[in-house]
């Protein structure tokens, strides 16, 4: 491995040696690695994953356009290196695609939420991030079409349906009616998107909590993985960040009564979210945005169990089940939003005012 490492690292335009490297493991998809060298800097070396992206160039070209259009208003972002002929990208043999940036000394990232002041920061971080990519008006391709399509998931799971093995569907068969008795009440979103209802903004698409990068002082620098950056209303990226930012466990936690909603986190979250978007929403958009932490959440539930059922062809996974967990994870954790459905719905429209368009 050292050697792979060692060999894409030195086509990268740096003039330090690599010393060593460790492995990110909290990823799903890409293989991601930081590389020490023999300066102070360090770097973030990452395997994109060309089976699940198939156009891994325009995927990087979007997060360095993305990145330097921040970097450019004087935003925190990643920065990201060109290799010795100046592409932001090495091939290797294997037509495997890399991409390099500096490491963010003295960052952090958390996996689980720990006061209602991290809750807040991280709401800081994505309302920044969708406040300050408004004004981007380069090329974004589409990376993942229909990414945080309801409905197209929805056709997805059904297909997996009609080829699993009896097996996996019995051992998921209450998930699987899980979907059928809540995909109606999920789907207002897509609708609103497709009739048109709703202004499409430049998103992150993957807001959970360990991509936001922390100092040490606990205050948010940045959203890292810049993988999904594309069109999307800010229902995903709030909605999503919820879905990690205020359950009381991780997305594979096992034991179900740990699973919670924290309340006190998610009214933090929701103060740094909106502190950038105030006077900036629609009247339907702050209609929906009640409606997201539950949708996303199902979203991610929904393609965990498609993927169980697909014999775990797209996530990395631990073991043969573990796809199924995190879809009972993130079902339970819908069921638990609901619960409070009338507080959340509450306290966003305490801040309509605030948030509305004038
Ligand atoms: C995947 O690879 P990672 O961990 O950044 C997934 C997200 C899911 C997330 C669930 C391209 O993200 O959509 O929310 O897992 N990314 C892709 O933890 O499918
Ligand atoms: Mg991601």
């Amino acid at each position: 491995m050292e050697q792979e490492l060692i060999q894409i690292f030195i086509q990268f335009n740096i003039d330090t040696s690599f010393r060593e490297f460790k492995t990110f493991n909290s990823g799903h998809i890409n293989d991601t690695f930081l590389i020490y060298t023999d300066s102070s800097t360090s770097y973030v070396l990452q395997k994109i994953n060309g089976n699940v992206f198939k156009n891994s160039v325009d995927l990087i070209q979007n997060k360095v356009a993305i990145a330097n259009h921040l970097l450019q208003k004087g935003c925190k972002s990643l920065e990201f290196i060109p290799t010795k002929e100046g592409k932001m990208y090495i091939e290797d043999a294997k037509a495997n695609y890399w991409c390099l940036s500096k490491y963010i000394e003295n960052s952090q990232t958390f996996l689980q939420v720990e006061s209602n002041d991290i809750a807040y920061q991280a709401g800081v971080a994505t309302g920044n991030f969708l406040a300050n990519t408004t004004d981007f008006n380069g090329n974004l391709i589409e990376i993942l079409p229909n990414f945080h399509s309801i409905s197209w998931r929805f056709e997805q799971f059904k297909q997996s349906l009609t080829t699993t093995s009896q097996i996996r569907k019995e051992k998921a068969q209450e998930w699987i009616n899980f979907v059928f008795n809540h995909i109606e009440e999920m789907i207002v979103l897509d609708h609103a998107l497709n009739n048109n209802e709703i202004p499409l903004r430049i998103t992150h698409n993957d807001t959970k909590i360990s991509n936001i990068l922390f100092d040490q002082n606990k205050n948010a620098i940045c959203l890292i993985d810049l993988d999904t950056v594309m069109k999307g209303c800010i229902h995903f990226d709030y909605g999503d960040a919820i879905r990690t930012i205020c359950s009381t466990a991780p997305e594979d936690e096992m034991d179900l009564e740990k699973v919670n909603f924290n309340f006190n986190y998610f009214k933090h979250y929701s103060s740094g979210f909106f502190k950038f978007l105030k006077g900036k929403l629609t009247s339907k958009e702050i209609h929906l945005l009640p409606h997201s932490p539950k949708i996303m959440t199902f979203i991610m539930g929904l393609r965990f169990l498609t993927d169980y059922l697909n014999d775990n062809i797209y996530y990395k996974v631990k073991y043969p089940n573990h796809n199924l967990d995190r879809a009972i994870n993130q079902f339970t954790l819908v069921t638990k939003i609901k619960k409070v459905q009338l507080e959340i719905n509450n306290e966003i429209f305490r801040s309509k005012n605030l948030l509305l368009h004038r």
